[in-house]
């Protein structure tokens, strides 16, 4: 019975945890061959959590890094699949323009890349 108590208790914690890590808002995307869509309408909010959340809807793997508005790598979503999701929290700590890219392959030589407004 202290057993079950106790799974009951660490079960409990875990959910906590995951809802602790939760995010202000997610923000969908898609990723098709050779551009991103989707965030024409995006401007972050300084301070904000976000779930950049990539659908892929291209025939070729695609990733959606960030870099932020001092040219600092992020990270981001890495290579996903055709057809998969892709998904990155990231803060959103500084004001400016953040940029996006894919370097999968040749497709940033592509043009594969954007930008948005955290302010
Ligand atoms: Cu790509």
């Amino acid at each position: 019975m202290k057993v079950a108590a106790a799974v009951a208790v660490a079960l409990a914690l875990a959910l906590t945890g995951c809802m602790d890590d939760g995010v202000d808002r997610t923000v969908p995307l898609e990723s098709h061959d050779y551009a991103y869509g989707g965030l024409g309408t995006f401007t972050g909010v300084v301070g904000e959590k976000v779930e950049f959340e990539m659908t892929n809807n291209g025939p070729a793997p695609h990733e959606f890094v960030v870099i932020d508005p001092e040219g600092m790598t992020m990270g981001g979503i890495g290579p996903t699949a055709p057809q998969a999701v892709g998904r990155k929290k990231l803060s959103l700590k500084k004001p400016g323009t953040y940029t996006f890219a894919c370097f999968v392959d040749d497709h940033l030589w592509r043009d594969m890349k954007g930008t948005f407004e955290v302010r």
